[in-house]
């Protein structure tokens, strides 16, 4: 078990959380799955939460903010993923990667898979922007729960190679 210190963000992707913050649940979920990990220690304040409403600038935006101006480790990304002509987190976050990591992706996609067939409705990316891992991650709290578990034991050794 490693002792990394990891810094990360949480960006929760929604229109319908960004005008009623209580209704999102996922965001503090992660946050929750983060801050008790094992695997890696995050102190409080390393750990930055915020909502966005699904716009593809303001997505962005909160990606630069994130991995540029608070170096953070990690930024994971909820909701936006789907088909609906809203969902655009995967098209905001494929202009701000610089490299993809497509397996993880993968691996969200076979872990969900298992508990729903419409896993593959999430358009979901993955990669690095500078030293700062991204993922998109679908956006209901059992999605999160599902794929944190495949994300969380593979995050220090992702982060470790990006420095
Ligand atoms: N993945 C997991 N692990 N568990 C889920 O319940 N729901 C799916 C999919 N991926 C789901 C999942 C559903 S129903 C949709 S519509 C897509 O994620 C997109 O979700 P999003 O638009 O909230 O990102
Ligand atoms: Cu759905």
């Amino acid at each position: 078990i490693s002792s990394i210190q990891i810094k990360i963000g949480v960006i929760t992707i929604s229109d319908t959380a960004y005008k009623s913050p209580h209704a999102d649940k996922s965001g503090p979920q992660l946050v929750h799955l983060v801050s008790k990990s094992q695997y890696f220690h995050t102190n409080p304040d390393n750990i930055f939460q915020v909502i966005v409403p699904d716009e593809t600038q303001m997505i962005e935006e909160q990606l630069k903010t994130f991995s540029d101006a608070f170096h953070c480790d990690v930024i994971l990304t909820t909701g936006g993923t789907g088909f609906t002509p809203r969902d655009v987190t995967p098209e905001a976050t494929s202009r701000v990667l610089d490299r993809r990591a497509d397996g993880l992706s993968t691996a969200l996609l076979l872990k969900s898979l298992e508990s729903t067939p419409y896993a593959v409705l999430s358009r979901g990316v993955s990669g690095m922007r500078g030293q700062t891992l991204i993922v998109n991650l679908p956006g209901s709290q059992k999605a999160v729960d599902e794929c944190f578990a495949v994300l969380e034991p593979v995050l220090a050794h992702a982060v470790k190679q990006l420095q």
